[in-house]
């Protein structure tokens, strides 16, 4: 059992840990954990008392309580529930969930379940993200004409106290609070870092335990010396008995998604949605993780990990930092098309990674434990991978239901008759079935395609970094940059159409640097820096950096290239350069932009394509392009844009003199 002084429900732990701060489970007799669902969430539920045995012994130490504890004392829950992490606990909160229609079951598969959002609670919401520091300019740079919101928001120490205080105390009165202990990165491993979530929603707490790894284990590697991220999270929604409560609570209105790095702590009120409330995800392995990895000497990227492996069975390793819904998922988990490649998945989202001394390379690792996945337009051509995950275990997100208990999005295959829509009402047909950025939570072990070194403590080795974004003009399908500085201006300079990853409406092309506009938790120019110093280190193998497009489209409006399985083909090739030291060679030449393949050096059997369109370099486009990332640069960094990334911009645009 917790022990909690005596009592066994944890009811208001504050008054407990004034007793006694440490839970311990007592080993002789078979512990018991008591969850009194009977007042959760205030709803009319039987009274329905689990016990669970635990043997293990659990002190939990006061640092750690005292952050609960506080927690408890500032949101006033009704209950407070420590996660075990258990299958018996995943269960109960899931059913828990259905009986409140939160989450529906989907009987077609095994263990699968729906979840509808509140329609203004889809996203993350860029706009109201903020990162709190006492000197604004650690946050945002010096730009000449700074456009609000271009890179991170910062708030005062001050203001966000204010916010904060209109928004926390009493906010999960009539709730539960969840605690929910984790580690990104696998449990114990020197590059792992610890989270404690408190929060009010059932639904975050299954998410996180499919997403991190979470529970008894993280509780017994925690010590007196432990560092861990505060996270605190509340959906906003107080239950009071008068009022009647949304199916999926939140508060629209009042989201703040704030961070403070130099405390180590993520504050999210008011949206219960993916990278708004996971916090794990974005919140501490981007934001804090960049924040830290600066100080620290390593990187957290917006990155996916893969393994590919060639006919001849030379394996190497590739990380691609792409935006929010532009393609990380698929190619983590692509399916070849050429006869003997094989890709195997290390992750589909986030990289940490540091340079190992004894290897020289650049080592990564995948700090999650799932995938949160875009449904709209996986289906078993695009990505059989994730097909193949999916379909058990998983905890979908606003996609559309089948009347025979499945799913249905746009781009999964034939239109199944008796669709019910994301919003839960018949589909018409007409309007999107799915909500386009409708998800699937599913762990990473489900997927067949795992790297047998995804869970390595020491990461694994990176030969080549890809930046590539949705551009449908100008943009090449790949090139390689010239050396360091210039994949680094590479990064700086990418940019990438709108998706419904965010709230951005329409299809604008937006400014991305690295893919972490929106998850840069310190100063932009800081930020390119840090990328540049590593190429001054001595004994490193630096990766070699590409750009790719799978997106560009001709004037008809259809994409160039198939995409999907056949981008094996950018992999082959940029495999191949991985191991040539000249810019020119049999299967590269020289462009203005960077190294780009020569046709007959690039592998086009059994394909079709406009090779031409591919890659033309247009004048015009491109110098409108550098002209649009100088001023950009201008606006938004100002004097803190590193010297070296002006010279390379300056480099590119006299080579375009000449296209
Ligand atoms: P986040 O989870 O938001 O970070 O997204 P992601 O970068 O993992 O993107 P994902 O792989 O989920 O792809 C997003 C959308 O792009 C899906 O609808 C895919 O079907 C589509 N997509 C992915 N790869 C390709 C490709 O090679 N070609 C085309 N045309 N579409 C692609
Ligand atoms: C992204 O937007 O890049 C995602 C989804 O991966 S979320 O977890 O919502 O951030
Ligand atoms: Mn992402």
């Amino acid at each position: 059992m917790l022990r909690t002084g005596g009592n066994r429900v944890l009811r208001c732990l504050h008054r407990l840990t004034s007793h006694q701060h440490t839970f311990q489970t007592n080993k002789n007799m078979f512990a018991q954990r008591i969850y009194h669902l009977s007042t959760l969430q205030g709803l009319n539920v039987q009274p329905n008392i689990q016990i669970k045995q635990q043997p293990d012994l659990v002190t939990v130490p006061k640092h750690i309580t005292q952050f609960i504890d506080e927690a408890s004392r500032v949101c006033k829950p009704a209950n407070i529930h420590i996660c075990d992490g258990s299958e018996t606990e995943y269960n109960n909160l899931i059913n828990l969930m259905v009986q409140q229609n939160m989450a529906v079951p989907l009987p077609k598969y095994q263990n699968c379940y729906l979840t509808r959002t509140d329609p203004l609670d889809v996203a993350r919401v860029e706009s109201r993200t903020v990162i709190s520091t006492r000197n604004k300019h650690d946050v945002v740079p010096n730009g000449l004409n700074p456009h609000k919101g271009a890179l991170a928001n910062w708030m005062s120490p001050e203001e966000l106290e204010n916010q904060l205080g209109e928004r926390f105390p009493g906010c999960m009165e009539g709730r539960t609070m969840y605690v929910i202990p984790f580690s990104m990165g696998p449990v114990g491993s020197s590059l792992s870092k610890i989270g404690i979530q408190c929060t009010d929603s059932p639904y975050v707490a299954v998410s996180m335990r499919i997403m991190t790894r979470m529970g008894l284990d993280v509780l017994k590697v925690l010590n007196e010396d432990t560092d861990f991220v505060k996270c605190l999270h509340s959906v906003g929604s107080p239950i009071n008995n008068n009022k009647q409560q949304r199916l999926w609570p939140c508060n629209p209105e009042k989201t703040l998604i704030s961070h403070r790095p130099e405390s180590s702590e993520i504050l999210s009120y008011g949206s219960g949605y993916g990278g708004n409330s996971l916090l794990g995800k974005k919140c501490l392995a981007l934001r804090l993780g960049s924040y830290m990895a600066h100080k620290e000497s390593w990187l957290a990227e917006h990155m996916l990990i893969l393994g590919i492996t060639n006919p001849e069975g030379v394996k190497k390793y590739v990380a691609a930092a792409f935006p929010s819904a532009c393609g990380k998922t698929n190619l983590a988990m692509m399916t070849p098309s050429l006869p003997g490649w094989k890709i195997e998945c290390v992750g589909d989202d986030i990289a940490w990674m540091r340079f190992n001394p004894e290897t020289g390379y650049l080592h990564a690792i995948n700090p999650e434990n799932g995938f949160f996945g875009v449904a709209p337009g996986t289906s078993k051509n695009t990505n059989p991978n994730a097909m193949a995950c999916v379909f058990k275990d998983t905890l979908f997100t606003n996609v559309a239901a089948t009347n025979d208990g499945g799913v249905y999005w746009e781009g999964m295959g034939e239109k199944p008759e008796g669709v019910t829509d994301w919003h839960g009402n018949p589909w018409d047909g007409k309007s999107n079935a799915a909500h386009p950025n409708s998800r699937f939570c599913t762990p990473a072990r489900n997927c067949p395609i795992m790297d047998e070194r995804w869970e390595d403590p020491e990461g694994v080795p990176i030969s080549a970094i890809l930046f590539g974004g949705r551009r449908p003009q100008g943009v090449p399908l790949v090139y390689e940059a010239y050396d360091w500085d210039h994949g680094v201006y590479i990064g700086a300079s990418m940019r990438s159409e709108a998706t419904a990853a965010a709230e951005h409406q329409g299809k604008v092309i937006m400014h991305d640097p690295f893919a972490m506009r929106p998850f840069v938790g310190y100063n932009m120019g800081q930020y390119f820096d840090h990328w540049l110093s590593f190429g001054q280190m001595n004994n490193v193998k630096l990766p070699k950096i590409f750009h790719v497009n799978w997106f560009r489209k001709n004037s008809n409006g259809s994409f160039l290239w198939p995409g999907f399985g056949d981008n094996i083909r950018v992999l082959e090739w940029i495999m191949k350069r991985t191991d040539e030291i000249s810019p020119e060679s049999e299967i590269a030449k020289k462009s203005a932009i960077g190294v780009i393949p020569k046709e007959s050096g690039f592998n086009l059997d059994n394909i079709n394509v406009d090779w031409n369109e591919l890659f033309n370099l247009d004048k015009k486009f491109w110098e409108n392009e550098t002209n649009d990332i100088g001023n950009y640069f201008s606006d938004n960094l100002g004097n803190d844009l590193p010297p070296q990334i002006r010279k390379q911009l300056n480099l590119i645009q006299k080579r375009i003199l000449k296209l």
